[in-house]
This record gives structure tokens, sequence and C-alpha cells, in this order.
């Protein structure tokens, strides 16, 4: 088993890991690489070293052997437990203080507080992300790393954010203190010694530095397992730079930091700089009787259910859907004004309450391989458990996510609701043929939805591309327990990125906006808003939702034949036919379902419109005013 570690104190160089690596496992091809190691990833490692005082350097090859080793040392330590009941999985418990991301303490860094977030009017409190102060980072940065990682190991992780040989793809070198961190990075990104082969070239790389951080002795005794330091958990991102830098949590979203830091927040203002789109959606295939397959992207806040309709089953006879990715997407016109996509990344970090054979089969079918779950609840037959799954057999026990015995029925729920799985994208049994295609796949529609139980119908199409942007501007849910917000207030969520802003709202609507004219002759894909939450008077769900959401498919690609006859105008959007939106079958009251009130938009537009204002106030674009201006006067003409 090869051991890349120095002993304690010890740096391990690059050339060192060369000559380690060929003794023990490393094909002359990989020793090329890694000896070749950039200057900029080894002043990197050596400065986060001098600053971080790790015991160790771990230099990461992405191997099955390295995985194994730490793996055992997860289980050594009790942060993570064998699942018997099946192959390669394992469950870790957080500290019940680290449970979700935390968007208070999640920061913008750059020198112009403008350049980071909208600056709202009234000294209004910002609800689109926090700034800081190149100084205040620092600060941050002094009062937290020093010496942080002293007596565990620093890992240094190379990544890529999409297929390695993908014109699309970016490169990241991770260093963390969490063997959990490493192993949840080898599953959701493409990481290890063949990211350094393409670094070789001299790319630039997005720099990521990760501590858990150092607990309280209190709170380290507390979870010996699960070291964290929530009280000073802070995540910065330095736009000018290219850099994340992620103390006090060991949690999703928080240290993974590929994902949303990557991804999202730096993949979103690199994306502004270049000309392309980086956003929080689904990618999924989805192929009509005829045989005939388009691609839809579909952006929905956290726990809006993505990953089930990136799974979707489809009821409809003759339809078929696969899976390209369930949460982020990064795209872009190509030069014949296609807008091609790719999901940058390599694994489902899924919601596990509420996903069950009845919502989601197609993950269940996933998931009970190769993956680590945090949270979910355990079972004495060595299995797991969360709300929403299929009860246990009769005799076998459950012990809830913070370790103690539940029984069915308890008030208390058995997992968190924030719980994971972080799974193989490629085990899906629906992956779609192109997922890593290194051109992405073509797009052909943009659907942008939340929760929404009144007012907003089961789909509507924008009118055009800016009409497009500002329905995404204008989106809603209800929050949910992937962050820290309580209850189920209807909260803002732009493009399902109110967490996730790289930079300032207003550019990022006027670079959404510029799309329309990037390329000459763009092939516009077109854009809808649904809702599969909408709730009658007795406050039950007035759409099945799931495999049924594939009659909104139908009629969106029936739109995107222009067949005729197939969508009404009304003041807020295109809504169907009755003859052309498949029901068959369904018992669900069509008129309502697709019911516009003039009251309740006339309300929920001016409600918009003093979000949009208030929030973003002199950085709204113009055409954004227009839109607001436009659908006043559509509602207002409706009335007379
Ligand atoms: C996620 C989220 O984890 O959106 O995907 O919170
Ligand atoms: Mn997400």
């Amino acid at each position: 088993m090869p051991d890349f570690d120095g002993g304690a104190g010890e740096y391990v160089s690059a050339r060192d890991y060369a000559q380690h690596f060929q003794r023990s496992v490393g094909s002359p091809k990989k020793l090329n690489a890694v000896s070749l190691l950039p200057k900029q990833v080894r002043e990197f490692v050596e400065d986060s070293v001098r600053l971080c005082r790790p015991s160790n350097v771990h230099i990461c090859d992405g191997s099955e052997a390295e995985n194994s080793l730490l793996i055992d040392r997860l289980l050594e330590n009790g942060t993570i437990v064998r699942l018997p009941k099946y192959k390669n999985c394992f469950l870790a418990r957080s500290s019940p203080r680290d449970v979700a991301r935390v968007e208070s303490r999640t920061f913008i860094c750059t020198a112009e507080r403008r350049d980071a977030v909208n600056v709202p009017r009234d000294a209004v409190p910002g609800q689109l992300g926090n700034w800081m102060s190149p100084a205040d980072a620092d600060r941050a940065v002094a009062e937290r790393f020093p010496g942080c990682m002293e007596g565990r190991t620093m890992y240094v992780i190379p990544f890529s954010m999409g297929p390695l040989d993908s014109a699309y793809s970016k490169i990241g070198v991770q260093l963390t203190d969490s063997a959990y961190v490493v192993c949840s990075m080898r599953v959701m990104t493409r990481m290890g010694a063949r990211v350094l082969e393409r670094l070789d070239g001299g790319e630039g790389f997005v720099r990521a530095l990760h501590s858990v951080g150092r607990p309280s002795a209190g709170a380290a005794a507390e979870h010996p397992g699960w070291p964290c330091d929530p009280d000073r958990t802070v995540i910065l991102h330095k736009l000018e730079s290219n850099e994340i830098i992620s103390y006090g949590s060991g949690y999703g979203g928080n240290s993974l930091l590929g994902k949303k830091c990557f991804a999202l927040r730096i993949g979103s203002s690199i994306a502004r700089r270049e000309g392309w789109l980086a956003e929080h959606m689904l990618i999924l295939g989805v192929t009509d009787p005829r045989g005939r397959k388009r691609y839809i992207v579909a952006a929905f806040p956290s726990a809006c259910g993505k990953t089930n309709m990136a799974m979707m089953q489809p009821t409809l006879q003759g339809y078929k859907v696969e899976c390209v990715g369930d949460d982020i997407v990064w795209m872009r016109f190509d030069r014949n004004g296609q807008l091609r996509a790719i999901n940058p990344e390599f694994g489902f970090f899924g919601v596990a309450p509420g996903t069950s054979r009845a919502t989601n089969p197609v993950a269940m079918d996933t998931v009970f391989e190769n993956t680590i779950f945090t949270n979910v609840a355990q079972t004495s037959d060595g299995g797991v458990y969360w709300e929403g799954m299929e009860d246990p057999a009769p005799g076998v026990n459950i012990t809830d996510w913070l370790g103690n015995p539940w029984t069915l029925g308890s008030s208390k729920p058995a997992a968190h609701p924030n719980s994971r799985f972080c799974t193989p994208a490629e085990q899906c049994p629906i992956i779609d043929p192109n997922w890593q295609s290194p051109e992405g796949v073509p797009i052909d529609a943009i659907l942008f939805g939340g929760r929404r139980p009144k007012g907003v119908p089961l789909v509507f199409e924008a009118f055009d591309w800016k009409h497009g942007v500002f329905v995404g501007a204008s989106m809603k849910s209800e929050a949910t327990a992937a962050a820290e917000h309580k209850g189920k207030v209807i909260m803002h969520d732009p493009f399902a990125m109110r967490p996730f802003f790289g930079y300032n709202f207003g550019h990022y609507l006027q670079h959404w906006l510029s799309m329309e004219t990037a390329v000459p002759h763009a092939k516009l894909p077109k854009m809808y808003h649904v809702n599969w939450f909408r709730k009658d008077d007795q406050g039950k769900f007035m759409w099945p939702g799931y495999g049924e959401n594939c009659r909104v498919l139908d009629w969106i690609l029936q739109r995107i034949d222009d067949e005729p006859g197939t969508a009404r105008p009304t003041p807020i959007g295109n809504v169907p036919t009755r003859e052309t939106f498949n029901v068959e079958g369904l018992q669900v009251d069509f008129d309502e379902l697709f019911s516009v009130s003039n009251d309740f938009w006339i309300e929920e537009a001016r409600e918009i419109a003093e979000f949009l204002y208030e929030q973003v106030d002199q950085d709204l674009p113009k055409d954004i005013h227009d839109q607001i201006g436009n659908l006043f006067s559509r509602l207002n003409q409706n009335n007379n």
C-alpha cells in the first residue's frame, strides 16, 4: 500500500513524491506529469504549508489504492462507518452544528464592493450575497489559518471541473485537512495525477484552500470524528485572483470547493469575463416517441427536485429521459450559434430525504454502491434510512443521524433534512451517453422553477429572450433545508442563484441579456417557468409531479417545433392550449392548474418590481426596467 505522506513536519516535494510514486504504483507517464508539477502549484502548496503548518503533505493521485488508504483512516478516526448492507458504502455523521451551507458567512471579496454584490437602495440589507474587502479578508485569514492544520495532513487535490479533454473545463487545486473531503472530491470531480498532466501546459488554475478549523477543546471532545469550528466559519471568494478560502466547516457546499464555490461563484465570474454562463441547473436529454432527442436545462433552488427531474422516469408512452447532470451547468454558444452545455461535476451530492422508489427509482438504483452518505439514519442490518424511504423490515432498528435510537413515527426526523448521498454519476442507470462529451450537448430550452404553492401556473413560456431573463430574475421559492434558513418563507431566488452569485446581480442580468447577441445568428433556446408545487384551497398539491412532469416536457417539445395552436398568451407568458397539453388518465383540474389571476399577478409584479428596484437599484439593466413596465401594462390591459 503506498503511503505518500512524509514524516511529521516533513513536506513531500513533487520530486520526492514522484520518486516514491515510481517505487510504489506510478507508471512512467504519470511520473513525468508529477515530477513536472507546475511551479505555481508548488508555490501555492508551499505558501499554504507555511501558513497552516500541517504535519504531513499528501499529493493526491486519485488512485483506488489511495482512496482505500484514506477510507481506512476515516474508519479508524470514527469519521465514517462502513455500511455492510451495500457495496463500498459509508456513513458519516457530522457535528450537529455543521449540517448545511452557511450563506451568512460566505463572502465575495473584491476591491470594489459593487463588483461583488448588488448595492441596494437606501442601505436596505442585500439579499444576494455578501461582500468583504481584501483587507478584511486578509484579517479573517490571519485570525484563523496560522497553524490550523497542526497535527493533521494537508492533502493536495488537483481536480478538473468538466471532462479533462473539454475546452470548456477548468482546473482547480484544493488543499484540505479533511480526508472525508478528499474522498468526496474524488466522487464529485475528476481528480488526481491525470489533472496535473493538463496543468503541465501552464494553464491557470483556481486556488482553493480549505481547513475544517481548530475546534475549541470541548467541541473537539464531543465530535472527535468531525472537527469543525462553526463559530468562526468563513468562506471567501477572491474574484481578482480566482481563489477560494474556506475555514471551519467540513460539510458539502462549504468544503467540496469544486461545487458551489468554484463551479458557481468563481465560475460565474470567469464566465462573465469569457462570455459564457455558469448556472445552478440540471441537464437532461429527452427522446420523444418519434425518436428525436433534445436537451433541456432547468434551474430550481436547492432541494426543489432537480435530482428527481434529472432522473425522471416519464409516464407517457414512448418518452425517454437521460441524465447529464443534476446541479450545475456551464454553457456557451458555439460558432454556429448553438448553445452547448457541460456538467462540470462527476458525481451527485443529492439530498437524501424524499428520495424513494416512488419518487426517484433511478436514484435508488444509483446510490447503493460506492457512496458516502452523510447524516442519514442507520439501520441495524447495516443499511441506511431517511424520511420518505420505504420502511425497514420488521425487527430492523434505526439509529438517527445523531446516533440515538429512533422509532418509526417519532416526531423528530431520523435523517437530517439536508442529509446527502455522494455518488459517482457514471453509476446512474440512465446517464446520458453524451454526458462527458467534450463539446457539450446542444440545449433547446431553459426552464426556471420554484416551490410556489399559490398563483403560479404549472408552466408558462417567456415571450422572448429578454422576457425569459426577466422571468429568471423574478424567481421565488419556499426556503429549504439546504441552507441555514428556517421555516417555509417564500424567498426571492433569481435564477436559483441567490446563494451562488459570484458577482453583482445587476451585472449578472446584463450578462444574460448580452447573450442574445453574443454570437451572430444565435439559435436562442425558448425559456419557461415551471411550478410542480401549486396547491388547491384544501392545501393539496394540484399536480402529481415526478414522472408526470414529462407531460410538461411533451408540450415544451411541441413549442420548440413551433407547432401551431399549442399556446395561449396570458399577461405573464404563453400557457398551453387544452388540446395540446396531454392530461389523459390524470385527475387534474386543467383550468385551475393554468389559471393566471390578474389580482394575484398585479400583487406579484409589484413585489417583484420592488425587490428588483430596491436590491439592484442603479445596476438594474434598462431592459429589465422595460420588462417590468411591459408586465404591468399587459396586466392592466387584461383588467380592462
Ligand atoms: C446543493 C445546494 O447542495 O444547492 O446542491 O445546496
Ligand atoms: Mn444545488
